[in-house]
């Protein structure tokens, strides 16, 4: 089935800046539209987001090159071709812009085309958009389990101001049961903790990702007691009902070798802060830790894996693989990690993006699907994408119409499904 039309143009992104959006149109009438997120505490190994950095626009963050690219450059060359082979339809992206970062023409020109294109594609096959990937790329999952909520609760770092130096705490349910009875307690904690939080004088603010941002937190391991307290006052018991996830972001407080709690008002060194998580692991339920330590540091990584695996905890990593083929083969090789996130945007084709998560399949590593901090949108391939893998979570925002798109998604897919 013929492509027949690309059109792309600005739309914003929950943080009131321009992000893309695209529709493309088949011979056969078919509308595929999606529009792409981006990160605020972005790897710097990701896929270029390319920007116009013209400062009358947006203060630099307008987008009309990149949506110009698609006109001009990749429309002409994808009119024509057959929106079936998508392999193909991302190499020819991929053969036009010859960068290793998709520089030239943007990772979000790229990416916002080749999910339009595969939207289209589910469209004129009519199939939902995870049974379209399944069959495409013969992922080989067969839908028994669907992928659960992992829910960020407290937001800090680069997603809000004054608060933790850890970026993300995070719930997910431990009990096998439908993703509606899972979200229910996530969400009723979620409520809970805000109750939490006021009566310990914090602030019930929210972060980019709708997740709450408490100024006025005292250290990077407070969170875990608010927490647990939440979890206890929903009805619910910590690890045997519901788990935390943590994302460190620990790029962002990296300094020449030493990390920075700026909270804390200490540097550790990577021993020290491995140290440190090591007593979170052995006091708290945890059920995965992502991105601990920064993007470069392979060494530590592997120091911290060690630890993690002794209990239990799968090892995300996020910034340090970044979807990519290459540092995921090097992180299996290093023994870096137990699991991967997934960010359809760190590498900017969907077909890039399946096959990393195969890849981290056939070694044994969990998936774990994600929103973006930065500028998200309602656009909700994420959500099919996990499932289509068969991603153990999708990790998205509590609050927030882009955030809640996600798990709403998630709701109709399992209902399809008849769970
Ligand atoms: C992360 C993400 C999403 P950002 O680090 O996992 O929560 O943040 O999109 O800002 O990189
Ligand atoms: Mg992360």
């Amino acid at each position: 089935m013929k492509i027949k039309e690309v059109q792309a143009y600005e739309i914003l992104a929950s943080n009131g800046y321009p992000t893309l959006e695209c529709i493309v149109v088949l011979e056969d009438g078919s509308l595929g539209k999606a529009s792409v997120p981006y990160g605020v505490s972005a790897g710097s190994y990701e896929a270029t987001v390319l920007r116009d950095n013209d400062p009358r626009r947006y203060a630099g963050g307008g987008m009309l090159k990149a949506k110009n690219n698609i006109q001009t450059i990749i429309s002409p060359a994808l009119v024509g071709q057959d929106a079936f082979n998508q392999r193909q339809i991302d190499q020819i992206m991929l053969d036009l812009d010859g960068t290793a970062t998709k520089s030239r023409l943007g990772g979000n020109a790229i990416l916002v085309v080749s999910i339009a294109v595969a939207k289209a594609a589910a469209t004129s096959q009519k199939k939902d958009l995870y049974q379209y990937i399944i069959d495409t790329y013969q992922t080989g999952v067969d839908l028994t389990s669907l992928p659960q909520p992992m829910t960020v609760v407290i937001e800090g770092g680069k997603h809000a101001d004054n608060t933790t130096d850890l970026q993300e705490y995070c719930l997910s349910a431990t009990r096998t049961s439908s993703i509606e009875n899972n979200l229910q307690m996530i969400m009723e904690t979620y409520h809970e903790l805000a109750k939490v939080l006021k009566n310990n004088a914090l602030s019930t603010n929210v972060g980019n990702e709708g997740a709450f941002a408490p100024s006025g937190i005292t250290s990077n391991e407070a969170p875990f007691a608010y927490i647990l307290e939440a979890i206890e006052k929903a009805g619910y018991l910590p690890k045997s009902d519901i788990g935390i996830s943590i994302d460190a972001a620990a790029n962002e407080f990296f300094i020449n070798g030493r990390y920075n709690l700026k909270l804390e008002n200490r540097f550790l060194s990577p021993d020290e802060l491995i140290s440190y998580y090591t007593t979170w692991m052995a006091k708290y339920p945890i059920i995965t830790m992502e991105d601990m330590l920064s993007e470069d540091d392979w060494e530590n990584w592997k120091k911290l894996k060690i630890v993690c695996d002794k209990y239990h905890i799968p090892l995300i990593g996020d910034d340090l693989t970044v979807t990519n083929i290459t540092r995921l083969n090097k992180a299996i090789e290093r023994k870096a990690i137990s699991a991967i996130l997934i960010k359809l945007n760190q590498i900017g084709t969907l077909t890039e993006t399946i096959d990393c998560c195969q890849l981290a399949r056939q070694n044994g590593l969990i998936t774990i699907t994600s929103h973006r901090g930065g500028g998200e949108t309602n656009d909700t391939t994420m959500v099919d994408v996990a499932v289509a893998v068969g991603s153990a979570f999708i990790k998205v925002g509590p609050t927030r119409g882009e955030r809640v798109s996600k798990y709403n998604r998630l709701i109709a897919i399992a209902k399809k499904l008849g769970r």
